[in-house]
């Protein structure tokens, strides 16, 4: 499930391939619960439906099953890495867990399994509604289906749930680290346990602890790797580190856990972003997990051609606009060191939206779920919420500052940030440590020859606004073109038109002293709700602001990025 082999000791099975399915409409035959009898269809597992031809459009909830083998009586941990937006898992017709967000990963451990066949059924609801608060309709298509991998793992009763590894250079005198190990126990007893930790040539031993029943328990300890080599996007050195846990007095591990981490320190100085001690300047883009053929579940292959893009393209950081990406797709960020701002999900959401009853609860999961799965990603250098959002209202900041407590909680070794577009009606700069702003000179307000004067104009709005001295970062900026449309009048809508607003822009901020970062939007062109008011300003119901087209065929915009990007100071 991911780019390396998480388990030499824990027996998994891959949950990916074709299941039985149906969607609701065509559920002929129900139990006393509304649960199909009947899936006649066939879908694949991890996929969009809307891959189907005949479901293209669809909107609502489906059912798939399988057969799953338990091989001996005991517990059974079932992983989905993501289900879109709701999933609610059935085995033998008993619910057994749900959860909501297309874009965080979910488990269900069951204590006690018997051993031989089970029903596995999944229901999958991709609809907009009361119950959601983070899907709505909106720029970008939320897609429909079990969209990314999943398993089921033959745990022992007691399993390790997380390895966190946070990196830290002493001072000079080369590298530590802080090793964390959380275990679960899930008997109804007692258990005691030992943690230990393998990475770059050493083995780390995390203590004993007594659990109680049906508990959860972390254990950890510090230690010094003097000699490691550091990752960085010229040199993206990952280490394999393996967490093993023992039971009792056991000498051979009951269970393991392996994640690759890469020795490095991101901080903040004054208005400059470091990277191991070094200045650190983003050039990149937004990306959306968006893709004609797969929807959001972009096969591996894929993202390696959109890796490929995007480093032949000069950049060297991306953007998960907007929510927290395929943990594949950082696992290539590690490995081909792509720096990565991570963000939660939610886009443009205004004071009544923040207040729907579901939101505080549902956008406090997905932020907690993000940071303690994607802690080990060395690319990751930054932790985004909320993308604007109402953070220019008191209710707004309420829940802006909540979850910068929150990432701070889980996780202080990097800085955060959100995007923000609201001008002298920002409320929030001061909360972040990197400022991010979002803006269309040339677009949707100014010319492309008043790019530097609205670029001055916004310092001063941040510099007095609670943003001084923090580094910013131009969050997104661009210009829409229909693919192929070229006209030498140069009109909006034309490539012609994308390139030189892009041209204008990155001339500028590329250059300029005090911006820490200038990320593009966006990547590829994607495809956004169907709605008649996105429709209207949407053509084709794409957002076509991409530098390539949504079958990433490159449009003239390409190359003068390309060149803008190539000299890192923005000289063409
Ligand atoms: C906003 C938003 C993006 C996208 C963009 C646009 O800044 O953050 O998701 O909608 O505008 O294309 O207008």
């Amino acid at each position: 499930m991911r780019l390396f082999a998480e388990h030499a000791v824990r027996r998994t099975l891959d949950l990916g391939g074709q299941w039985d399915f149906v969607a609701a409409p065509d559920a002929a035959e129900k139990d006393s619960a509304g649960l199909p009898t009947a899936l006649p269809g066939r879908m694949q597992v991890p996929a969009c439906w809307e891959s189907h031809p005949r479901l293209r459009t669809y909107r609502g909830k489906a059912w798939y099953r399988r057969t799953l083998a338990q091989p001996a009586d005991g517990p059974l941990r079932l992983v989905f890495k993501g289900v879109s937006h709701t999933g609610r898992i059935f085995l033998d017709r008993r619910e057994v867990g749900r959860h909501y967000n297309a874009y965080t990963a979910f488990e269900i451990a069951l204590p006690n399994v018997e051993a031989g066949d089970h029903e596995l059924l999944v229901e999958v609801d991709n609809s907009f509604g009361p119950h959601s608060a983070l899907h709505i309709e909106n720029d970008y298509y939320t897609y429909g289906g079990i969209t990314r991998p999943a398993a089921a793992e033959f745990v022992r009763p007691q399993y390790i749930r997380f390895l966190h590894v946070t990196p830290r250079s002493s001072g000079g005198k080369g590298w530590a680290a802080r090793l964390r190990v959380q275990v679960v126990n899930l008997a109804d007893r007692p258990a005691a346990v030992r943690a230990a930790v393998e990475l770059a040539g050493k083995t780390v031993d995390l203590g004993r602890a007594a659990l109680a029943p049906a508990s959860i328990a972390w254990l950890e300890a510090e230690a010094d790797f003097k000699d490691a080599r550091p990752w960085s996007p010229e040199q993206p050195t990952l280490h394999l580190a393996r967490a093993l846990l023992y039971a009792g007095n056991g000498a051979d591990p009951a269970d393991d856990l392996a994640d690759r981490i890469g020795f490095r320190e991101v901080r903040v100085r004054g208005t400059e972003m470091l990277l191991n001690g070094r200045p650190m300047r983003l050039r990149g883009f937004n990306r959306h997990e968006d893709h004609p053929t797969f929807g959001c579940a972009i096969p591996v292959e894929a993202m390696v051609h959109d890796m490929d893009l995007i480093q032949d393209l000069g950049a060297n950081c991306v953007r998960t606009s907007h929510y927290p990406n395929d943990e594949r797709w950082l696992d290539l960020c590690d490995e081909r060191g792509l720096l990565v701002w991570e963000e939660n999900h939610a886009r443009g959401l205004g004071v009544e939206q923040m207040q729907h009853p579901r939101f505080r609860e549902q956008i406090l999961a997905c932020t907690r779920e993000m940071v303690e799965q994607h802690h080990n990603h060395p690319s990751i250098v930054l932790w985004g919420i909320l993308n604007e959002c109402a953070s220019y209202a008191p209710e707004g900041r309420t829940h802006y500052q909540e979850q910068f407590d929150l990432l701070k909680q889980l996780d202080p070794s990097r800085p955060t940030t959100f995007a923000s577009c609201h001008w002298e009606r920002e409320r929030c700069f001061d909360l972040p440590d990197v400022i991010g702003f979002n803006m269309y000179p040339g677009w949707y307000r100014a010319s492309t020859a008043e790019v530097p004067a609205v670029l001055e104009q916004l310092l001063k709005v941040i510099e007095s606004g609670g943003g001084a001295g923090k580094p910013i970062i131009l969050s997104e900026f661009g210009a829409g073109a229909i693919p192929g449309w070229r006209n030498p009048n140069r009109a909006y809508w034309t490539e012609e038109y994308q390139g030189d607003v892009l041209d204008a822009d990155l001339a500028c901020f590329l250059a300029h002293p005090r911006l820490a970062g200038a990320i593009i939007w966006q990547f590829c062109d994607c495809r956004v709700t169907c709605t008649p008011a996105w429709a209207m300003c949407r053509p084709r119901t794409m957002n076509n602001k991409g530098v390539v087209d949504e079958y990433r065929r490159p449009k003239l915009a390409y190359d003068v990025v390309r060149r803008r990007f190539r000299n890192a100071d923005g000289k063409a």
